[in-house]
């Protein structure tokens, strides 16, 4: 099927009526800046935000910033701001929908002082953030990380490009009451941002004026980068091509702590939970999703299995993933009430099998030393703190660190795309290339592992003998074996 039609105000008209956005660009003013405007943040509080304005009204229409690449800016000006989202794997087949909340755009490494006189307006009262685990720059105690650079960007000797400067240097002369809402992927978001946020202002001269809040929140929506493959779906899909499309799952869930001192959407109204202890949702989240998708890509990646929903199939994969969630996850963790980790990890496997999502392992794998901290390190150390040895999360952490050295089991090239590649690499060449070398050299990484576990024999006795397993029958036949 061929689509003329390319998406943009005057396509609206001839869309199919459920394929129309719910309100379109320019009809709503913005209150939130929104900072990341990556696939994920498109197709999670894009969505409510846009189905929140919808049910209740409001003036919180997003300016979406970019922090780096202008490339999906472009497009969507070219768009009028318009893009559609693909549901894919769900009853009914594909179903994209064209979203139309983005009020503005914004382009931080280009214009970072225009991003900061955004932010300034009070009709600004949200400013959040998707901008994955390391743009924080924060060690895992929370510190940030300063460097000459940054400090540069806090004292204002340079462009206020990354993160922490763009949030310092707002907070130095915003006063009006707003809410910084972090949407990413890390224990105790809110109040951890929080805390490098007054570091941050501290290096800037300042500190944290009144009225300003970080609340909470758990974001969920299994979204991949768009493929070409995708981009042609939606188009039909849709009924007008569109050269930013989002493709995600049917399945999201958005908690967040309800603390807006410059008010919110009503995204209730849109499904979000809206509560006052988001911490048993996070934490449930982390520990019993992303480390069992990291689990999968790890490990599928070293069998040679190219997407999740593929490394699910590895045989014994299933019985693995299921025993790491009732041995190490469930003991470690109280869920929010009604819910059990048991059945909520059942709900994950299922969400990671839809085959339509084409969510490759190596972007999974990604970011290993930024995401491990948070999903995964908490389980081991709650676990070790209990006397017991998790052996399954061990076995996690022993394919996150084969994985490191680069290569598949078949010899074929894995990609060691994180923040700290370079010193990996560099403790990786000094270490004798065996279970012991490898399991040392890596938990000798501070900044990715506490001294309590660097520091512990019966961990590091667990994971020579993962590593051991790996080197000699490669992940396919240890998973074999662990879900038999
Ligand atoms: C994934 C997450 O890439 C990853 O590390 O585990 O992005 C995951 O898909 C989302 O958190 C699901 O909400």
């Amino acid at each position: 099927m061929t689509v003329t039609t390319t998406l943009g105000l005057a396509a609206l008209a001839g869309l199919a009526p459920e394929n129309r956005p719910a309100v379109r660009p320019g009809d709503v003013r913005p209150g939130i800046l929104h900072l990341g405007l990556g696939a994920f943040h498109r197709a999670h509080q894009a969505v409510y935000t846009e189905a929140a304005v919808a049910a209740a009204g409001g003036d919180w229409g997003i300016v979406g910033v970019a922090p780096r690449s202008r490339d999906v800016l472009d497009k969507l000006r070219a768009q009028d701001r318009l893009y559609s989202v693909l549901t894919v794997g769900g009853a009914g087949g594909d179903h994209a929908r064209a979203i139309g909340i983005l009020s503005g755009l914004g382009h931080a490494a280009g214009d970072p002082y225009g991003v900061l006189a955004a932010i300034a307006d009070p009709g600004i009262r949200i400013v959040s953030l998707t901008v994955t685990e390391k743009a924080y720059r924060m060690g895992p105690d929370g510190k940030l990380l300063l460097d000459d650079e940054l400090r540069a960007q806090l004292t204002g000797d340079a462009p206020p490009t990354s993160v922490p400067a763009l949030l310092a240097r707002a907070l130095l002369t915003r006063r009006a009451p707003l809410t910084v809402l972090c949407c990413d992927n890390l224990q105790n978001n809110g109040p951890r941002i929080r805390g490098m946020v007054e570091q941050a202002l501290e290096v800037a001269g300042g500190s944290l004026p009144d009225g300003v809040e970080f609340p909470a929140t758990m974001v969920d929506r299994i979204v991949p980068a768009t493929s070409a493959a995708h981009v042609r779906r939606a188009a039909v899909a849709l009924g007008a091509s569109d050269s930013v499309p989002v493709v995600a799952e049917p399945f999201h869930q958005w908690v967040i702590e309800d603390r807006f001192p410059g008010g919110r959407p009503d995204w209730a109204a849109a499904g979000a939970i809206m509560t006052t202890d988001v911490a048993p949702w996070e934490m449930l989240k982390l520990r019993a999703l992303n480390s069992v998708h990291s689990a999968c890509a790890y490990l599928g990646a070293l069998a040679g299995r190219e997407m999740i929903s593929e490394a699910l199939e590895l045989p014994g994969m299933g019985g693995f993933l299921r025993r790491f969630l009732a041995d190490d996850i469930a003991p470690s963790i109280t869920p929010p009430p009604g819910v059990t980790v048991l059945e909520y990890g059942e709900t994950a496997l299922d969400r990671f099998a839809n085959h339509e999502l084409g969510h490759r392992t190596h972007q999974v794998a990604m970011d290993g030393t930024q995401k491990l901290p948070h999903r995964l390190l908490g389980t081991i150390a709650d676990r070790r703190r209990d006397g017991d040895v998790p052996v399954w999360g061990a076995l996690v952490l022993a394919g996150w660190m084969r994985f490191a050295r680069g290569y598949a089991d078949d010899g074929s090239a894995l990609p060691l795309d994180d923040p700290l590649a370079g010193r990996i690499r560099a403790v990786l060449r000094e270490a004798p290339d065996t279970p012991e070398g490898l399991v040392d050299a890596l938990l000798g990484l501070s900044e990715v592992f506490p001294t309590s576990l660097a520091g512990d024999a019966e961990l590091r006795t667990e994971l020579v003998r993962w590593s051991g397993e790996l080197a000699r029958h490669g992940a396919a036949a240890t998973i074999a074996a662990a879900g038999r």
